[in-house]
């Protein structure tokens, strides 16, 4: 069995035993949340940091990206986590100790992923649309961002050298395999193609398993392994444009952000007009009530008019024993 960092599957599992129970445990009031004692930065509660400074400056890509006020606070729970020195963002090895693993290239290219800017370290935004790239990876992306690493002047196929320096990258080996990679030459050319790595990881995802166990150690971590599929079927059907080049590029993730800003300009500009052209009807219904009622009202003055005119043009009176009658 592959393992990240040597952490068995028994282990893995008592720690998701532990978080399940301290949040229910935080739920129900019988352990104090630390989040509650806990001072951010401008000695602000964590709840308060990210109401007041977060949800203001980064709300709008937070919803982009289909977190919600509490989904996001999920996500900078977990960030605030990681900033064990409270220095406002993450450093390589504050993420790995919160992973609770060493280091190795390819869980550092992951990093390397998320640090938009190249920084060496994560701040907030960086931290949260990272993680949403990385875990809306479906197999197809895991597998690009693998062989990517390699294929860096983008010719579509690498040497079975680099295809073994991948592997070892992957797996943080020193050995070769030399069967897996026979495995994963299909056509045996002596050369890697995506196509092919592709195939391979289709039929049996072991070959990149290590890959896949972070992002799922990720998943399980921030969210839960069943959000984050979903979020990968969202990002299927309505990214799928901008995810058919450079899956692992931060570029697809820049097209996304300002299509959906766009978007939402344009949304919020048909839902203005929408409510402009409401208003207009209901002034003109208005309108039409007011006219409606005027001409109700000089109806019923009509006839009025007309029988005092009768009443005043035959008056027919009859005096009998003194008394007047109205014959009419
Ligand atoms: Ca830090
Ligand atoms: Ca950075
Ligand atoms: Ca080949």
């Amino acid at each position: 069995m592959v393992r990240l960092g040597g952490q068995s599957a028994v282990g893995k599992a008592c720690d998701a035993v532990k978080r399940r129970a301290k949040k229910l445990l935080k739920k129900f009031g019988i352990v104090q949340d630390e989040h509650k004692t806990r001072r951010y930065l401008g000695g602000m509660r964590p709840d308060k940091y990210y109401d007041s400074v977060i949800w203001r400056d980064l709300g709008e890509t937070l919803q982009i990206l289909g977190f919600t006020y509490d989904s996001g606070f999920d996500v900078f729970s977990a960030f605030i986590d990681i900033d064990d020195d409270n220095s406002g963002e993450v450093g390589v090895s504050e993420f790995h100790k919160w992973l609770g693993f060493p280091a190795t290239k390819f869980s550092e290219r992951v990093f390397g992923i998320l640090d938009m800017d190249g920084s060496g370290q994560l701040d907030f935004r960086e931290f949260m649309i990272g993680v949403w790239n990385w875990n809306t990876y479906d197999a197809t992306g895991i597998t690009k961002l693998a062989f990517n690493t390699m294929d860096v002047d983008q010719k579509g196929a690498i040497d079975l050298h680099e295809a073994d320096a991948m592997l070892r990258m992957v797996y943080a080996s020193r050995k070769a395999d030399p069967l897996l990679l026979k495995q994963i030459d299909i056509n045996g050319d002596g050369e890697v193609s995506m196509e092919e790595l592709q195939q391979t990881v289709e039929e049996d995802n072991s070959v990149l398993a290590p890959a896949f166990q972070l992002q799922r150690m990720l998943r399980q971590r921030i969210l839960g392994v069943r959000y984050w599929e979903q979020e990968t079927l969202r990002r299927q059907t309505y990214f799928a444009g901008y995810d058919s080049g450079t899956t692992t590029s931060w570029d697809a993730i820049r097209d996304i952000l300002a299509i959906k800003h766009r978007e939402r300009l344009e949304e919020e500009e048909r839902q203005r007009r929408l409510k402009e052209m409401e208003e207009e009807q209901r002034r003109q219904e208005k309108l039409q009530k007011e006219l409606k009622f005027k001409e109700e009202m000089a109806r019923r003055r009509r006839p009025n008019l007309a029988s005092r005119r009768r009443g005043a043009s035959f008056p027919r009176m009859t005096a009998v024993g003194g008394f007047f009658f109205d014959f009419e």
